[in-house]
Formats: structure tokens, C-alpha cells, sequence
């Protein structure tokens, strides 16, 4: 476990905490095999907290009833994904103010210079979203997500990374200038899964908003639209399958999809392949993908069939969780000089 600040009340297990925004009509087979799996493998060893991040998606403008419906969604495919709410408290950001409260106050920890670094949100803009300015400041929500709930582990993809890196800052300045308080937490990025490419462009990430439909598997797709996907995915003018992300992107992405689905590592799947082409290597994977999407399809369906019952969990996951960032925060409050409430 991380070592514990001495403000800190003592706990049996580690925390693990993460989170995905429902910024799009289903999870794609990146944030399945780059952060699902994990959270699902934490869970045994972990105290774990998985939210869906709906004041984050609102950096996007998006339908209220659109974004009603994702969330729901979101919710279903972690839960389908392995999440077990039994053991990890699945709620929504929004439902706990204190996420928002606590993320002025990392606003105001937050040096202009080090916020206009973070390359995500210039990437962003780069590509012609438009920003405002809760896009501008998402890290600094997202270390409030974090540091909230004393988290030890936060399983992510790459791409989150440096978040990772200005929480645990913002968590180290705070210590300093007001004594321990924060937890400061480790990321959780395994090499080869954290960064599932386009298919159509493997010199891309895989993303909710931006890759074209050819380039994402979503994980409600139907299992004809995979196979088709799969077997249009750039490879290259070779004939050999071998990991080499840096000349062969499109190929290792491949075999990396298809470990992470199988279990099979990818030095083993390359033996397999010795001699054999890239159409037997689509066939594989795209065999891989719909044997894991279609149970997890049909437990999303049931799931989305009874909302009563998705709400009902989320309002117990945050019952569970809010009382953990209400005690960090009026721990932060306190020491910030803060009067509590009279
Ligand atoms: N391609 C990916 N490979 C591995 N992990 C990924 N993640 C996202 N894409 C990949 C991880 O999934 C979790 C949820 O991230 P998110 O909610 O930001 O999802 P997204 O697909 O990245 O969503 P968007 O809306 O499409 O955002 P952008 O525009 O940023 O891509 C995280 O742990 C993330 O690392």
C-alpha cells in the first residue's frame, strides 16, 4: 500500500479508483482491454471505486437525454465488463458534489504554465474541438476524482498518464504547504495493452470521440460490423506477423487485442503465426473479439432492460463512496483554513 499520511484514517486494503466518461454510445475494445480488464483484476486484491464520469463528458456538449442514456450505458458495460457491484462501489461523479468542490481547490493549487502543458488538452484543440474552459481544467478535476478517495492504484490507459503525474504533484504540493493530508497515488499502466490503436489509422489512438467508425471496435457492435472492421484494418506491404509497433503498428495492435481477449501472450501467438498470413491473422482476432463481445453483449442487455435496478446500484456505489470523499474533503477544508459550517 502507499504509504499513509498521518491525517489519514487506517484501512485493511488498498484503494483502487478509476473512471470513463460516457462521452459515446458504448466503450471501445481500448478502454476494455487498456482499463476494464484491470479494474476487473484489482477488484480481488483492492478496495476498488469505478464512477462514470459525466461532469467530465460535459467538457463535450452532448443531449441531456443522449447523455441520460450513456451513462446508463456506461454504467452496464463496466458491470458486463466483470465489475462486480457487490464488491466496488460503481456510481456517477455527479451524484457527490464533493468531486467538483474538491476540484476548485486543485484549481486554485494549479500553476497556469503546468495546466497549459498537459498535451491531451492541446491535442484536443489541435484536432478542432472547441475548448472551454472545463476541458482546460479536466486534470484538475480528475485529480480530485483521485485524491477524494485516498486511491492508492488508478488503472488507466496511456493516454492519461501525465494526469496521473500532475495528481500526484498537485497531491505532493498540498502535503507540503498544508501538511500530509493527500494520498499520493501510482498509476496503473500495463506496457503493451495501454494504447489500443485505430484500426483504419494504427498510427492513432483508438477513441471514443474521434476515430472514425471503421477505425473503433465498440463493444456493442454487432459481431457481423467487427468481423468486417477487422478484416479491413491497415496492415502493412509485409507478409510476416511479428510485434513491432514501430514498423508493423497495425499487426502488433492486432496481435496485442488479441492476447489481451485470449490470455495467449503475444510471443506465443507470433509462433502460431510462423509462415501463415495476415488473413488468418484478421480471422483470429475478429474470432477473439466476438467470443468476448457476445456474453458481455447479452449481460449489457439485461442490465439496460431494468434501469430501476442500474440506478439502484449506482445510488449504492455512491452511498458508499460519498462518505469517503466528504471525509477527505472536510479534511482539505480543515487544513486549507477553511471555517466548517457554523
Ligand atoms: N485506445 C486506448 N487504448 C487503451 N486505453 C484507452 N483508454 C481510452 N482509449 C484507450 C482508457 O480508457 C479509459 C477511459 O477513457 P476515456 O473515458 O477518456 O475514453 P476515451 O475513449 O479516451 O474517450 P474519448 O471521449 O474518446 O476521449 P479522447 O478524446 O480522450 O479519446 C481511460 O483509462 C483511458 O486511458
Amino acid at each position: 500500500m502507499t504509504s499513509q499520511p498521518s491525517g489519514i484514517p487506517p484501512r485493511q486494503r488498498p484503494r483502487s479508483l478509476s473512471g470513463m466518461q460516457p462521452t459515446s454510445d458504448s466503450l471501445h475494445i481500448g478502454n476494455y482491454v487498456g482499463a476494464l480488464v484491470n479494474w476487473v483484476e484489482l477488484q480481488d486484491s483492492y478496495d476498488a471505486f469505478y464512477f462514470i464520469a459525466d461532469l467530465h463528458a460535459l467538457t463535450v456538449p452532448t443531449d441531456p437525454e443522449v447523455l441520460r442514456r450513456r451513462t446508463r450505458v456506461t454504467a452496464a458495460q463496466f458491470i458486463a465488463g466483470g465489475v462486480d457491484p457487490e464488491r466496488s462501489a460503481v456510481f456517477c461523479q455527479s451524484h457527490l458534489p464533493q468531486h467538483a468542490e474538491l476540484g476548485w481547490v486543485m484549481n486554485c493549487l494549479t500553476a497556469m504554465g503546468e495546466a497549459e502543458r498537459m498535451t491531451q488538452f492541446k491535442d484536443k484543440v489541435a484536432k478542432g474541438q472547441s475548448a472551454n474552459v472545463g476541458l482546460f481544467t479536466y486534470p484538475m478535476l480528475m485529480a480530485a476524482d483521485i485524491l477524494g478517495y485516498d486511491a492508492d492504484r488508478v488503472p488507466v490507459g496511456e493516454d492519461q498518464r501525465q494526469h496521473l503525474e500532475i495528481t500526484r504533484d498537485l497531491a505532493q504540493r498540498f502535503n507540503q504547504r498544508y501538511g500530509e493530508t493527500l494520498v499520493v497515488p501510482e498509476a496503473h499502466i500495463l506496457k503493451e495493452t495501454a494504447k489500443i490503436m485505430e484500426l483504419s489509422d494504427p498510427g492513432s489512438k483508438m477513441s471514443g470521440t474521434n476515430s472514425p467508425d471503421a477505425g473503433v471496435v465498440l463493444l456493442s457492435d454487432d459481431p457481423k460490423r467487427i468481423v468486417k472492421k477487422i478484416k479491413s484494418a491497415v496492415t502493412d506491404a509485409e507478409r510476416e506477423i511479428r510485434y513491432d509497433p514501430e514498423h508493423k503498428p497495425g499487426v502488433s495492435n492486432l496481435l496485442v487485442i488479441e492476447s489481451a481477449l485470449t490470455g495467449v501472450p503475444v510471443d506465443s501467438l507470433e509462433q502460431g503465426y510462423a509462415g501463415r498470413g495476415y488473413g488468418d491473422l484478421k480471422t483470429q482476432v475478429a474470432d477473439a473479439v466476438v467470443s468476448a463481445v457476445e456474453p458481455f453483449q447479452r449481460r449489457m442487455r439485461e442490465l439496460l432492460d431494468d434501469p430501476a435496478e442500474l440506478d439502484r446500484i449506482l445510488a449504492a456505489g455512491a452511498a458508499k463512496a460519498g462518505p469517503i470523499s466528504a471525509a477527505t474533503l472536510a479534511r482539505v477544508k480543515d487544513r486549507l483554513g477553511l471555517l466548517p459550517p457554523g
